[in-house]
């Protein structure tokens, strides 16, 4: 709905999270406040990105990150900005980022900590394609008032007490759970606020679009290609812009399955468990969809390291359940 104006009139993100407060466990504002900061880092980011061809912010920076992958500018700006906004609104003890080998310390005296990539798919941010920021919120396991330990970050996704993701795309958006249903938030920057525009997303229970880099074909399990030419039997769509925020948000808006099996040069996956896969699944799931890594659910994994990779398949529940049914077969040789 929009007033005369062409403008948006409805629920801002601020109004959404207070009317919603008593969805948010142990409702004391303070989770209220750590989606509000991260909702401002994204902000921020995203008149950056806008800018980025401008600002002389394109580019790499000439070096990599902990995954030995070249860093682009904007993926360090992306990483200061949350950074930043995340210590100064107070309400987080720690962060694990995509940017940063070790875990960052905050707040001791908070009860939050995140995982997040401040911004994949920045490969693509030189050919003006979508990139998101993807992030989780845990609860911490160790006491107030000290340092976050390693047993805080290496919760299972089961423990998440929050997920989402920014997308910076034709429009900037705003998708997140507390376990309590999945909405879309789209922002105004005329405005500079995020307005509920996608209440309730659920999943298509099946899809015609299939998500993949078929570069690799030739690397993936024998039921992996046999479903990627089963997708293509029966004149599914494909695709995959390399960005997987940009993937993950079409396909639970249109139903779809997006996968990043093991590949030779990945052989455990290339895509990171904590601060990608675990978001995005249990937003997946949230919304009526499945998410795994060929074995188990995604969610139920316990990590062992910060960084650590996993084989991901996500998306209508009609299209991972295929899939695994394939992979069934070859575990029990039938
Ligand atoms: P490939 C971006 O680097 C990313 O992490 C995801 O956003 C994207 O889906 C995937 O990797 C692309 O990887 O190997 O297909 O280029």
């Amino acid at each position: 709905m929009t007033n005369n104006l062409g403008l948006p009139v409805g629920t801002t993100l601020d109004r959404f999270i207070k009317r919603n407060q008593e969805d948010f466990p142990y409702a004391s504002g303070e989770l209220s406040q750590l989606l509000r900061d991260i909702a401002l880092a994204g902000k921020i980011l995203n008149k950056e990105i806008n800018h980025a061809g401008l600002d002389n912010i394109i580019g790499d920076m000439g070096e990599t990150n902990v995954q030995g992958e070249n860093q682009q500018k904007l993926d360090v700006v992306a990483d200061i900005r949350f950074t930043r906004a995340l210590r100064n609104g107070g309400e987080v003890c720690a962060i694990v980022s995509e940017e940063n080998e070790e875990i960052v310390h905050l707040n001791p005296n908070s009860k939050y900590l995140v995982a997040i990539d401040p911004l994949d798919g920045s490969s693509n941010i030189d050919v003006n394609v979508s990139i998101g920021t993807i992030f989780s919120i845990y609860r911490r396991k160790s006491p107030l008032g000290s340092a976050a330990t390693v047993e805080d970050v290496l919760q299972s996704g089961r423990d998440q007490v929050a997920a989402g993701y920014l997308l910076y795309g034709s429009s900037t958006m705003l998708v997140y759970t507390t376990g309590n249903k999945v909405n879309g938030f789209t922002y105004e920057p005329s405005l500079g606020e995020f307005f509920l525009s996608h209440r309730n997303m659920c999943i298509p229970k099946d899809g015609e679009i299939f998500s993949i880099n078929e570069g690799y074909y030739n690397d993936y399990e024998e039921e992996i290609k046999a479903y990627v030419l089963s997708c293509k039997e029966r004149h599914y769509s494909a695709r995959y812009i390399g960005s997987l925020v940009g993937d993950f948000h079409r396909n639970l808006l249109k139903g779809g399955i997006y996968l990043y099996p093991s590949t030779k040069k990945n052989p455990s996956g290339k895509l990171r468990l904590l601060y990608e896969c675990n978001a995005l699944a249990f937003i997946a799931e949230q919304a009526g969809g499945k998410a795994t890594n060929g074995k188990q659910a995604i969610l139920d994994i316990l990590p062992e390291t910060f960084h650590q990779r996993t084989p991901f398949l996500v998306g209508s529940p009609m299209m991972v359940d295929e899939v695994m049914e394939n992979l069934k077969k070859v575990t029990s040789g039938k």
